[in-house]
Parts: structure tokens; C-alpha cells; sequence
């Protein structure tokens, strides 16, 4: 690749499209739309958001396409809604938007045909950005940017606004670090030198006390009640932890228990199943490194719905059929997880001996 000239290195400045660099082949792609749509997976997690965020910064700043931020499904986990309070991301959900023939849309962290998403305007994107494993259908898009390597998918958008000498502003800088780190966040950490470089670029841009807010944000009763649930419910089997949370109150808190539990010693997987509305919501943690988390998830679930993710963490959703008894499918669940995860133990209560 050519040297970029010293003029072209000017902060601000724009340099000339060679389309060599992965932010300039997203540009020239959405250059000629009226409108940037942003999209990511259903239920989105500061990853998703840090990225739409940071990439309508750039496509406004470059083209001065208006630019829209959308939200799939629901944002339960307090945490990500302080997020969007504090830093005051303004999010569509995806059921209030039209459309537009002139509309381009940009997925990120995620991919099309992968049933994380509800909206049809998510089958056919311009452009996808996504550190996933979990391979989509990507025929016809115009520029993929598929990093499975690296730990977050915001870690990706800073090294865009990077090459556009773009400083991100305060709210959005403290976006994509807190994207970052929740990504990867956990040990052993699926992190690489790429994710920390982009930390370290964000760190002095970021605002503290705003991301202690967020970290910190006041736990609802009904956070407490799922982990309830899943410590009551929960088994094991050899080194691994299954809870089932019936019912889950957003789809999201299946997520937070397994962070939690996956902490448990002597565990190294931590599965949740969670009962919401006419969905099991699914997701698992290892406590290893290249553990193929995602694979194994989509193993279990096989034809009854779908999963995907990253090594240490997925994530997946099944449909209850009417009239079924959620029951029946925990059991089926589990008896998946143990074949597919090579259980031979038996299945003893988690808190039996308290
Ligand atoms: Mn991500």
C-alpha cells in the first residue's frame, strides 16, 4: 500500500480514496445513498452499539449522509441502557423504520442469515463489519470486513476512524471503549494486541466517571430474580453448570447469568436457558481459551432455532412451538448439551449440598 502523503496525515483532513483502506471501501460504498442505516444483532450489547455509533460518525463526517442508529428487539441489561442514557445514543427500533430505495445499510457485529435479527432490511446489506464466527450469507454484498480474530467488532471502527484521522468525540470515544472492553472482558481473555492498541487510543478520549456510571449502573430487582432462579435450578455435570430461568424477564439476562456463574470454581461452561415469551433464550460462557463456544452452541441447537458467537462466549434462541411444555424442551436441551459437550457424569443439583 502506498505511503499516505504527510498532507494526507493532517488531522481532519480527508485523504484521497484508494479503496486499499477498509474505511475507504465502506465509504465509496454508502458515498452515493441518501441515508446510512445502521443494523446490528436482536437484543444489542455495547459492541453493536459502539460500532453503529462510531461508523455514523464517520459516514456523517465524511459524506454528511444523515445517518440512523437502529435497535432490534429489546436492551434489558442495565448496564447498556446507562450506556445509551449516558452517553445519549439515539436508537430507532427497527419496526419504525421505512425503507427507502436510497437507503444504504451497514451491518455490524453481525452478519445476514445468521437469526439474530427480526428485520427484513437485514437481509441484504451494503456493507457487514463483524468479529464473529459464526459465518452468514453474504452474497451480494458489496464490502464484508469479517475479522473473527479480533475480540471486538468496536475495535474494528476505531481503526476505521483511525484511518480517516478521525478524533472520536468525547460520548463516542467512551462508546467504543466500553464496547471493547465488555467484549473482552472475562479470562482468559479473548483479546488480542489489535483490541488493546484501540483501548489505548480510546483511554485518554474516554470519559471515566461516565463509564463508572455505566459499570455501575443501579441492578434491578428482576436482575437478582433471574440469578435466583438460575442458582435454585441449576445442575452439573462433570465441569459443566446448566440453569434454566423461567421465566427470563428480557432476553438479555440469560447473558448476565452465565457471566456470573461461569465465575463458579471447578466450572469451565456455564449454559442458560431462560423462558421469554415464546422463545428459550440461550447462552453459554467457557472458562477457556478456543473453546469453539459458538460452534458447540449451534451443535445443541441444531434445527429447533439458531446460535452462534465467538470462543468463550454465544449465544442462541429457539422457538417454543404452541401448546409445547417448556419443560419437555429443557430436557431436550440438556440432553443435547450432554452429548454434544461429551458429558458422562451425573447430573447432581448445583446447590445440593448447601
Ligand atoms: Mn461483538
Amino acid at each position: 500500500m502506498a505511503r499516505p502523503s504527510a498532507e494526507s496525515q493532517r488531522p481532519g483532513r480527508p485523504t484521497t480514496p484508494t479503496h486499499t483502506r477498509r474505511s475507504d471501501a465502506l465509504l465509496s460504498a454508502v458515498r452515493s445513498a441518501g441515508r446510512v442505516v445502521f443494523v446490528s444483532h436482536v437484543n444489542p450489547d455495547p459492541d453493536s452499539l459502539g460500532s453503529m455509533a462510531g461508523l455514523a460518525h464517520m459516514t456523517r463526517t465524511a459524506l454528511g449522509t444523515p445517518a440512523i442508529l437502529t435497535q432490534d428487539g429489546v436492551i434489558g441489561r442495565a448496564e447498556n441502557r446507562s450506556m445509551i442514557e449516558t452517553l445519549g445514543l439515539d436508537l430507532v427500533p427497527t419496526s419504525q423504520v421505512q425503507c427507502r430505495p436510497d437507503d444504504a445499510v451497514v451491518m455490524v457485529d453481525s452478519q445476514p442469515g445468521t437469526g439474530r435479527h427480526t428485520c427484513a432490511f437485514a437481509a441484504r446489506p451494503t456493507v457487514v463489519v463483524d468479529h464473529h464466527i459464526t459465518p452468514g450469507k453474504l452474497d451480494g454484498v458489496a464490502v464484508t470486513d469479517i475479522r473473527p480474530e479480533l475480540g471486538a467488532c468496536c475495535t474494528m471502527v476505531t481503526q476505521y476512524l483511525s484511518e480517516q484521522r478521525m478524533i472520536p468525540p468525547k460520548a463516542l470515544a467512551t462508546a467504543l471503549f466500553y464496547g471493547i472492553e465488555t467484549e473482552v472482558s472475562g479470562y482468559p481473555r479473548e483479546a488480542t494486541p489489535a483490541d488493546d492498541d484501540a483501548l489505548s487510543h480510546l483511554y485518554p478520549l474516554a470519559d471515566h466517571d461516565a463509564l463508572a456510571r455505566i459499570r455501575n449502573a443501579p441492578l434491578p430487582a428482576r436482575h437478582l430474580e433471574a440469578l435466583s432462579l438460575a442458582l435454585t435450578t441449576a445442575v452439573t455435570c462433570d465441569k459443566l453448570l446448566f440453569a434454566w430461568v423461567n421465566p427470563l424477564r428480557q432476553p438479555d439476562q440469560a447473558a448476565e447469568v452465565v457471566d456470573f456463574l461461569i465465575r463458579t470454581e471447578g466450572i469451565e461452561w456455564a449454559i442458560c436457558g431462560g423462558v421469554c415469551g415464546d422463545k428459550v433464550i440461550l447462552s453459554a460462557r467457557a472458562a477457556m481459551a478456543n473453546a469453539n463456544a459458538g460452534e458447540l452452541l449451534r451443535q445443541v441447537v441444531g434445527n429447533l432455532g439458531t446460535a452462534g458467537g465467538h470462543h468463550r462466549r454465544a449465544g442462541g434462541a429457539v422457538a417454543i412451538p404452541p401448546g409445547t411444555d417448556s419443560h419437555l424442551l429443557r430436557d431436550e436441551l440438556y440432553a443435547r448439551v450432554r452429548r454434544e459437550f461429551h458429558l458422562s457424569g451425573p447430573t447432581v443439583p448445583f446447590l445440593s449440598g448447601l
